[in-house]
């Protein structure tokens, strides 16, 4: 099967709402791309990758579409013999931006389940269950707001809530937790995620000012290496996020016992072949993990319902994705979407999904 073209499109994604706040930037609309690779015998696989801006990490999708530009020639006209051959290709083109390298990664799990006949779950080493919980994320706001929000969708099924803080008077952020905790006690576990918001000395003192709430407290300060400087000084366990840039950085925090946790985006490792790895890495030390992405529409919610569908179940913390927040979909007939708090895995061979081009903008063509 040979890469006879690679499509380029691109998606913009208004936030349904208006806005998606978080400690450190607010976004209003998302720049998506996706990748379609189509081959000599005429099947074609998707992949898509969405930067939450372009401060969220250090990815934007300008940059995921120049990266895809020079890739592309060189990947047009090769052979797909597997993911990991496909991998070593593209890094032969160009060194490092995982998050663009993530979109090629997907389209050719999608073609080559389509190929032959299974689920991208079965490539990413079987899928353990039919669908896997969700869970939602309150953006940073008014405190009673955000529990009204956070106890609506623990009633409509929802099992793990994830507050979002930071970026405003620590007293603000303990009041929406206690706020949010005593909206959803005994029905749903808490995550509170900072966004890297706080110092070291903020994250001990926020913790301590909610050592009775009991909850996972995700990514609170910036750098790994104040996140190992907080290690034994803090009363929650505590969950890293946007410090996972690459799998490396996983083994290093795993053999070095720094994080009880993550909430791991499947794109900034790579693509689902490469967070795969982080997966079995988790699994050595049992430590539990979230399988989501930064945002996207119905391409990138399938990666991470295919991948999450192969984590153990016991170590798996949700998958988030951005249904809530973004209008439509790309592909009507299969929506990835979440019922009960729970998504179910795509049906069908590759990802599932198929995305009608008529929604999307052409942005480049490489054959
Ligand atoms: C809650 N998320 C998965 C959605 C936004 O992309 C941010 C991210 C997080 O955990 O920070
Ligand atoms: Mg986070």
């Amino acid at each position: 099967m040979k890469i006879a073209r690679i499509r380029v499109h691109q998606a913009l994604l208004p936030v349904v709402g208006g806005a998606y706040r978080m400690s450190h930037t607010t976004v209003e609309a998302l720049d998506s791309t996706l990748v379609e690779i189509v081959t000599d015998d005429g099947r074609s696989g998707w992949g898509e990758t969405c930067p939450l801006g372009p401060v969220y990490q250090p990815h934007h999708a300008l940059g995921a579409r120049a990266a895809l530009e020079q890739m592309a020639p060189g990947l047009v006209g090769t052979e797909i013999e597997s993911p990991r051959a496909f991998a070593a290709r593209m890094d032969g083109l160009l060194a490092g931006h995982g998050y663009a390298k993530a979109a090629l990664d997907t389209a050719v799990l999608d073609l080559l389940g389509r190929q032959l006949g299974v689920p991208v779950s079965t490539l990413l080493g079987g899928a353990l269950v039919d669908s896997v919980p969700s869970y939602y994320s309150v953006i940073v706001g008014d405190p009673d707001v955000g529990a009204r929000a956070a106890a609506e969708k623990v009633a409509a099924g929802y099992r793990r809530v994830q507050l979002k803080v930071g970026g405003r008077d620590l007293d603000r952020d303990v009041e929406s937790v206690r706020a949010t905790w005593d909206a959803i006690r005994g029905r749903a576990r808490l995550a509170v995620d900072a966004n890297r918001a706080m110092t070291a000395a903020h994250a001990l003192q926020f913790d301590r000012l909610c050592a009775d709430v009991p909850f996972t407290l995700e990514q609170p300060c910036a750098p790994v290496e104040e996140m190992e400087s907080l290690r034994g000084r803090l009363v929650h366990p505590v969950f890293l996020d946007e410090n996972t840039e690459d799998v490396a950085t996983v083994l290093r925090v795993v053999a070095g016992g720094t994080a009880d946790g993550f909430s791991f985006k499947v794109t900034r490792l790579g693509g689902p072949t490469r967070a795969a790895v982080a997966r079995d890495l988790c699994a050595l030390r049992s430590l539990p993990h979230t399988v989501d992405d930064a945002w996207g529409g119905d391409v990138i919610a399938a990666a991470c319902v295919h991948l999450a569908a192969t984590v153990d179940p016991r170590l798996l913390e949700g998958t988030w994705i951005a249904h809530d927040w973004v209008e439509g979909h790309y592909d009507d007939e299969h929506p990835v979407v979440v019922r009960d708090g729970r998504i179910a895995v795509p049906a069908g061979p590759g990802l599932g999904v198929r995305p009608d081009p008529d929604r999307l903008t052409p942005v480049a063509t490489y054959d």
